[in-house]
């Protein structure tokens, strides 16, 4: 590398943060989703074994907390089910205890986590997912993931603030993708 070419490279360099030179080259890989475990899943101890399955599966976490939703912050988050009759049971039982929120990256997050879900009814969630494996009626089912890309940008940021979202390099990042 010539020094003009080595002082551009450095001066390219700098204009980036340093959450940002940590995770550039894992620009395609960042896709963020939002996943919350419901008061069910938390109540019978399935808390360990949902991260285990996204940790495992390669993706990054890089938020999570533990909180009682408030009513206002659950009609925004089913906000598009409101007119549903289920709508008044589905807002009680969300709110009838507390709920692990998390963002979990990676390539392909959104749509690998629905699947690693399973379908909405866990009645016809195939064995394997998470619905399928843990629970048995579409009014305890465990477990929400954001079903696009879009709804995942908005859910993220209805449920953290930036500053509770943490920028990091995996030390698995090199093993996972090519
Ligand atoms: P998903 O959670 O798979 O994205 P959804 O967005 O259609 O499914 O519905 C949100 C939640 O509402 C779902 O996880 C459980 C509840 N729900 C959906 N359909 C229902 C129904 N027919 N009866 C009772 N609850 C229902
Ligand atoms: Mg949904």
């Amino acid at each position: 590398m010539s020094a003009r070419s080595s002082l551009l490279h450095v001066k390219a360099a700098a204009s980036l943060s340093v959450p940002e030179l940590l995770t550039s080259r894992t620009m395609s890989d960042n896709e963020r989703t939002f996943i919350a475990i419901k008061p069910d899943g938390v109540q019978r101890g399935l808390i360990g074994d949902v991260i285990k399955r996204f940790e495992q599966k390669g993706f990054k976490l890089v938020g999570m907390k533990l909180l009682q939703a408030s009513q206002e912050l659950l009609n925004k988050h089913y906000a598009d089910l409101s007119s549903r009759p289920f709508f008044p049971s589905l807002i009680a039982y969300m709110s009838s205890g507390p709920v692990v929120a998390m963002v979990w990256e990676g390539k392909g997050a959104v749509k690998t986590g629905r699947v690693m879900l399973g379908a909405t009814d866990p009645a016809e969630s195939a064995p394997g997912t998470i619905r399928g494996d843990f629970c048995i009626q579409v009014g305890k089912n465990v477990i929400h993931g954001s079903d696009s890309v879009e709804s995942a940008t908005q859910e993220i940021s209805l449920w953290f603030t930036e500053d509770e979202l943490v920028t990091y390099k995996s030390c698995a990042f090199d093993w996972l993708y090519n």
